[in-house]
């Protein structure tokens, strides 16, 4: 049994661009994860905390056997296998943030993980990369990326050469 799951990939600190080609190899490398689809990577200026520098963003479509949960946690590892370090600062620089954003089309709502992850729709560094990759794809309870996306402002986020 496997299931499709779309991931958000993210950085602001360092060569983030050679950080998120390496954070994917690493996840197509590990049992239970097989990467289907990778987005472009796209410059967004900062949301949340803004005095920070821009980010790189991307998005991956995975084919996975493990528990969403069991993802989680794989997400959570390689996050720190890549120098991510959280110290409490809530929206503050990081070297690699990997965000479960969809997990087949379940929806999951504990105190560990909320999936779809809440925000996506908001958000055009998160859409961008999507539509790349799953344009026509209807996010539990949320509607479809490309129709998401054109609800949107995205000045300001573009590809990377
Ligand atoms: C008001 C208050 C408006 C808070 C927005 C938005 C907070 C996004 C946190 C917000 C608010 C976030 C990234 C980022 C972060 C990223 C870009 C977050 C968590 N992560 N900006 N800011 N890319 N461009 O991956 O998403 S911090
Ligand atoms: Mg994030
Ligand atoms: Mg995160």
């Amino acid at each position: 049994m496997s299931v499709r799951a779309l991931i958000g990939l993210g950085g602001n600190l360092g060569d983030v661009r050679e950080r998120l080609d390496a954070a994917i190899a690493a996840l197509d490398a590990l049992p239970g994860i097989a990467v289907l689809a990778r987005s472009r990577l796209y410059r967004t200026p900062p949301w949340g905390q803004t005095a920070q520098p821009d980010f790189v963003n991307g998005a991956i479509a995975i084919e996975t056997t493990l528990p969403a949960r069991d993802l989680l946690e794989a997400l959570l590892a390689t996050e720190r296998a890549f120098g991510r370090i959280r110290d409490g600062e809530r929206w503050g620089p990081r070297t690699l943030d990997l965000d479960l954003l969809t997990y087949g089309d379940e929806l999951i709502d504990d105190e560990r993980l909320t999936v779809p992850h809440p925000r996506i729709a908001e958000r055009a560094f998160v859409l961008l990369p999507l539509a790349d990759i799953a344009a026509d794809a209807v996010l539990p309870g949320m509607g479809r990326v490309r129709d998401l996306l054109g609800a949107i402002d995205t000045h300001g986020c573009t590809p990377l050469s």
